[in-house]
């Protein structure tokens, strides 16, 4: 009898250890330091929605860096550990200007590369923006642009992670159909002879505001969601019912960057018409990443200008901004 109960309390024993060996503690550390791309895999694009691989619904919430050649400090990995662990962000958009006096060239497509290491090692979702900007037409580096997504499409075509932004905002004297169209064609067609999948962004007109626009004549190809940008303080219900209109057309559409400051950057924040755009966003289930990751002295900076640390922000490090964003992404 004694014997008996020894070994029933032996077995309980032996019962407890494996599930808390297997159940979870370890699986609560592996999840957190695989991080999302564990969970929801590589992403398509289903009638107007971003999915995961389980075929659910799925929103990005990010940072966007600020130009990486200015701000080169802020593609770190514990800068990216600490937005993911801390603020519940799972995508990182890394903004590369495309000029070379913008500093344009060899040194920030290495930071790139650094990045998306940093973003794949912690399982964070991905956006390699070609930050056309002041050149207005995408057309104008085209060249480059085909050699460089080339290049990422190659060295990333097994990553489940990485997106392509291949014309951060066009503007100027262009149109979807002369311009932006064709660009979006030729480097479309570049990226898919490597990589068959990943999710492309396309910029629209007029700084990526035209999503109603582009909604009457979209790319044929898969996978392919369209930019909208938005800075709440400049960008109001006008914009917002371009979005509303595309929606209902179908077009897939994506806010790569927005922030509540004005569209210079800077300027008083305007947090009731961001809510209301948030409010929109979720609604549709369209993915945001929000401008920017820095400390410069202008209010769409996340980071107080007189914080230096480039990881480990509490909330006394963060700008009006930053707190405002991150009080919606954080769990
Ligand atoms: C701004 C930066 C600012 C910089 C300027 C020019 O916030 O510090 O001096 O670019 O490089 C965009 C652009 C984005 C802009 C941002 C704010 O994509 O590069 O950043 N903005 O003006 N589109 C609308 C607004």
């Amino acid at each position: 009898m004694r014997r008996i109960r020894q070994l029933a309390v032996s077995i309980l024993l032996i019962i407890t250890l494996t599930v808390g060996m297997t159940g979870t503690v370890p699986v609560g550390t592996v999840r957190a330091a695989a991080g999302p791309v564990a969970g929801h895999g590589a992403l398509r694009v289903s009638g107007t929605d971003l999915k995961d691989s389980h075929g659910r619904k799925f929103q990005l919430k990010g940072v966007s860096t600020h130009g990486i050649a200015w701000f080169p400090q802020y593609v770190n990995k514990a800068a990216f550990k600490t937005l993911r662990d801390r603020y519940g962000i799972n995508t990182i958009r890394l903004a590369m200007y495309t000029n070379k006096s913008e500093g344009y060239g060899p040194a920030v497509e290495k930071k790139v590369q650094e990045g998306v290491k940093y973003a794949t090692q912690l399982g964070m979702y991905v956006i390699i923006d070609w930050h056309v900007l002041s050149e207005g037409n995408p057309n104008k580096h085209k060249a480059q642009a085909k050699r460089f997504f080339a290049k990422m499409a190659k060295k990333y075509k097994k990553h489940k992670n990485v997106i392509y932004e291949i014309c951060n905002e066009p503007n100027g004297n262009v149109t979807w159909e002369k311009q932006i169209k064709p660009y979006a064609k030729t480097i479309v067609k570049q990226i898919r002879r490597y990589d068959k999948k990943a999710v492309i962004v396309v910029g629209t007109p007029t700084w990526s505001q035209d999503v109603d626009v582009v909604a009457n004549s979209p790319l044929k190809a898969k996978n392919i969601m369209y930019a909208l940008h938005f800075y709440a303080g400049t960008h109001k219900e006008w914009n917002q019912q371009k979005l509303k209109t595309a929606y209902k057309k179908g077009l897939p559409v994506i806010v790569t960057e927005f922030s509540i400051s004005d569209a210079s950057g800077n300027g008083a924040l305007d947090k009731s018409s961001g809510n209301k755009w948030m409010r929109l966003l979720n609604r549709y289930n369209i993915s945001y990443t929000s401008w920017s990751l820095c400390n410069k002295n202008e209010s769409s900076a996340l980071i107080k200008s007189s914080c230096n640390k480039t990881s480990g922000w509490t909330a006394k490090d963060l700008s009006p901004a930053g707190k405002w964003y991150f009080n919606k992404t954080k769990k």
